[in-house]
């Protein structure tokens, strides 16, 4: 389709995140063609993204490509894509659990899932890792219903609920949940525990930065010596956890630990690795929670665990994130047996989206 025509693009908040939704369909099969677009889709490079859809904040600069499914176990493919505000780069290299939320939803509104009776389920292959998650969500009359009464911190308002089931989330870009074969290695001088439930990550103390732990992102964002500290820990980390290497990646995160304040598992602050998150990523949710529920790791002794059955309360800058995460210890070590969380999506705009033309 001529780019002068407008390219079929469905806006929608996927949790605390937000997005453009394409069919790959609607774009260029060629991934360097295909973030070519993108960029003009999107604004970028402009850290305002004045001219284009992006929200001028890693959180509201996302992409979800999505096509009907070739592996006989998912309905759908999703890859997620970061487009980066003030460079021309376009990242597959992280998954997004926020978007995914949108993701069901939409294959019914493009007609490539058909709604069940009241509720429907989308089993989705997530292409940045290849793990799967079976999203649930109610369908009345056979369309996608956005109103509901559930209510997650960093949205306003409240809207249906879209249950989130993952497999295969342990290790999913780096081979092992806890991928330098450690629950706690020391880098830098500093200990931190490098885990990867779906979203590699790095945690470490707050009180070791000499930080509270619940400084606001604003303030956190404007610590330059602490940038160039997380900066440094975080090559290291990366080096030991085999992600080569990472300049341009948004993965490892960054996640400062500290006790909870609401009566929580623990409170954070995720690094994404530049931006501070105003809340926290699903998968970084399910990471978090993984690392601090292992015996050992820089978060364990600080955490107010969760009882058998009840969910992990991750405190995050605009509220909580309840996940649900069990592990268990196997001959291999330790393993997670689940995943799962309650996300709300809302389809925004549906309509066709004109790119800057090529410079
Ligand atoms: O961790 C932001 C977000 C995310 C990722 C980021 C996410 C996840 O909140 O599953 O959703 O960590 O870059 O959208």
């Amino acid at each position: 389709m001529a780019e002068t025509e407008g390219i079929p693009c469905l806006l929608m908040r996927g949790g605390t995140s937000k997005g453009a939704y394409f069919l790959a369909s609607d774009l260029p099969a060629g991934p360097k063609e295909r973030d070519a677009l993108l960029l003009r889709i999107m604004g970028s490079p402009d850290p305002r993204q004045i001219d284009g859809l992006g929200g001028a904040h890693p959180l509201t600069s996302k992409v979800a490509v999505v096509s009907p499914s070739p592996d006989g176990d998912a309905d759908v493919d999703y890859l997620f894509l970061q487009v980066g505000l003030d460079e021309a780069v376009v990242s597959s290299r992280q998954n997004c659990g926020n978007l995914l939320a949108g993701v069901g939803p939409f294959a019914v509104e493009r007609g490539l899932v058909r709604a069940g009776e009241g509720n429907t389920e989308v089993r989705i292959r997530m292409l940045n890792t290849g793990s799967f998650a079976t999203a649930a969500f109610p369908t009345p009359g056979g369309r996608p219903e956005y109103d509901g009464g559930l209510a997650i911190d960093g949205v306003p308002g409240t809207a249906a609920p879209v249950r989130l089931n993952f497999e295969g989330t342990a290790g999913s870009s780096t081979g092992a949940l806890f991928p330098t074969g450690r629950v706690l290695d020391t880098v830098d001088g500093m200990a931190v525990t490098c885990v990867d439930n779906g979203m590699p990550s790095v945690l470490l103390r707050a009180a070791d930065l000499g930080l509270a732990g619940d400084e606001s992102p604003a303030e956190l964002e404007a610590d330059t010596a602490l940038a160039d500290r997380l900066a440094g820990l975080r090559k290291n980390a990366a080096a030991l956890m085999g992600m080569g290497d990472v300049s341009t990646a948004t993965v490892p995160k960054m996640v400062l630990l500290s006790p909870a304040r609401n009566g929580g598992a623990v409170t954070t602050r995720s690094f994404l690795p530049v931006r501070v998150h105003t809340s926290i990523g699903v998968l970084g949710a399910l990471t978090v929670a993984a690392g601090i529920l292992a015996d050992g790791s820089v978060g364990h002794g600080l955490a107010a665990l969760p009882g058998p059955g009840e969910p992990c309360r991750i405190e995050h800058p605009t509220g909580h994130f309840d996940v649900e995460v069990g592990l268990a210890e196997g001959l291999d070590g330790v393993t997670v047996t689940r995943s799962a969380a309650l996300r709300t999506a809302r389809k925004i705009f549906d309509g066709r989206v004109f790119p800057r033309p090529r410079p």
